[in-house]
């Protein structure tokens, strides 16, 4: 990897910090799914999670050890500002603050997650994403938060996955908060989405006028099977096309940001449905940012019929898989997506997100031992490798995650950490992955071939 390259971690607020009643913080929308009978797997919560609001300065000295340059985080929206809106917790401020304090000492750059799903429960009471407020609600929320950290913080993600908040929060039950939502709806709620992310760009370009902002989508990727023109053409068709009521594909969100406006066949596929919108909102939306983050795991394999028409191939039986149903191993995605957003969208690219859920358990000899973990970053990291090597600029990487942790609607059973969690004594213990990645930082990437 290049010199420059931004050898990263990352977690999320509701994931790791637990403390979910301390200091002020009111609930959000993951308190109260979490505390709803039947909504997570064990009836797990994140009351207390990875306790990472007590054990922050263990936590750091795992990344400075680690050697990572950037740590991602979220900051929880109900702890600034417990009403959402209006009064600001103090106490809120002090904890990122602390944490900045500790980050800074081992000069490790925060890059800062807004919005990473754990909407205040009196915000969404009010119609969350649904409210044509919601977006000056959240322009509010970003100026305290960019005001109160200054100079301090001068990386920042908008807004994490907006599509699976509106595909797994609002049109199925398996996310917070769990209501399945009208097509109308979740159009009109991806568009206030899209329209919060575009205020916040332009406060935080007041408040921090040297920020490098980016937003962090994810994406049904597609990878052609075979490289060669045609497939490749194919699979960036197959990548980019919008598919009805599914929120997942990353255009809906990309274009208008990257490009200011929906794909031409979005006006006439939801022709009856289409989301009120302002004169302006498209040119809010398109607020110029710095980088395109793009989280990535797992992808599709596109292959061509004998006509020269792109498909979906089913993947072999027996291919390798994660712990988690959606995750298929697909190395190649970490080629082929970053190549295909820079050549729609020209924007640097980070890696969001990118790591592998593992069936992790402490052996006799009181390690964790991770060999698929180990495999899965070699060899996606290889690929990113590659095609930074064949001039796309990848500029950055941030591992997920940091610390196993509490994974959604499936608690504490699926584990995405290079370091493990005890969750009965919190307990850290670094995975064999861990020292895997510390190694490739150390080097540089050279050992990835
Ligand atoms: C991301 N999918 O979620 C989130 O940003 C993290 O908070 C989460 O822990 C991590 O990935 C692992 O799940 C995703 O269905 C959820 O493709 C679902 C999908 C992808 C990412």
């Amino acid at each position: 990897m290049d010199k420059n390259f931004i050898w990263g971690a990352g977690t999320s607020a509701y994931q790791i910090e637990g403390a979910f009643n301390e200091d002020g913080r009111s609930p959000s929308i993951w308190d109260t799914f979490s505390h709803t009978p039947g909504k997570i797997e064990r009836k797990h919560t994140g009351d207390v999670a990875c306790d990472h609001y007590h054990r922050y300065k263990e936590d750091v000295k795992l990344l400075a050890e680690l050697g990572v340059k950037a740590y991602r985080f979220s900051i929880s929206w109900s702890r600034i500002l417990p009403n959402g809106i209006g009064e600001i917790n103090e106490k809120g401020l002090a904890f990122y603050d602390h944490l900045l304090d500790e980050l800074s000492q081992y000069h490790i750059e925060p890059f800062v997650t807004l919005y990473h799903w754990d909407l205040p429960q009196i915000l969404f009471e009010k119609g969350g994403w649904l409210n044509p407020q919601i977006p000056s609600w959240f322009e509010y929320y970003v100026d305290v938060v960019t005001k109160h950290f200054g100079k301090r913080v001068r990386n920042y993600i908008t807004i994490n996955e907006p599509q699976i908040v509106v595909q797994v929060g609002m049109h199925s039950l398996e996310h917070a908060p769990g209501i399945i939502y009208s097509t109308r709806e979740c159009l009109q709620a991806s568009h206030h989405i899209l329209l919060a992310h575009g205020l916040a760009v332009r406060k935080i370009r007041k408040n921090v006028p040297d920020a490098l902002i980016g937003f962090a989508p994810c994406s049904d990727s597609v990878v052609p099977l075979h490289n060669d023109p045609a497939s490749v053409e194919e699979a960036r068709k197959l990548f980019f096309q919008l598919r009805k009521d599914n929120f997942h594909v990353v255009t809906l969100f990309s274009d208008p940001v990257f490009l200011g406006d929906y794909p031409k066949e979005y006006y006439e596929m939801y022709k009856d449905v289409l989301p009120k919108m302002g004169k302006d909102d498209l040119k809010i939306i398109s607020t110029p940012i710095d980088y395109c983050y793009q989280n990535v795991y797992t992808g599709a394999y596109c292959d061509v019929d004998a006509s020269g028409k792109g498909y979906i191939k089913d993947f072999p039986v027996g291919s390798p898989q994660s712990n988690i149903v959606w995750e298929d191993v697909v190395p190649e995605t970490n080629y082929w997506t970053p190549k295909f957003l820079y050549e729609r969208y020209h924007k640097p690219i980070f890696i969001g997100e990118n790591g592998m859920c593992c069936h992790d358990a402490v052996s006799k000899d009181g390690k964790v031992h991770d060999p698929n973990r180990v495999d899965f970053m070699d060899r996606y990291l290889t690929e990113l490798k590659k095609v930074q090597k064949d001039g796309i600029p990848v500029v950055g990487y941030f591992a997920w995650s940091l610390l196993d942790n509490f994974e959604w609607a499936w608690g504490y059973t699926k584990r995405f950490g290079i370091v493990y969690v005890d969750f009965t004594t919190q307990k850290r213990i670094q995975k064999d992955s861990y020292y895997f990645y510390r190694e490739t930082i150390k080097n540089q990437g050279e050992n990835l071939r």
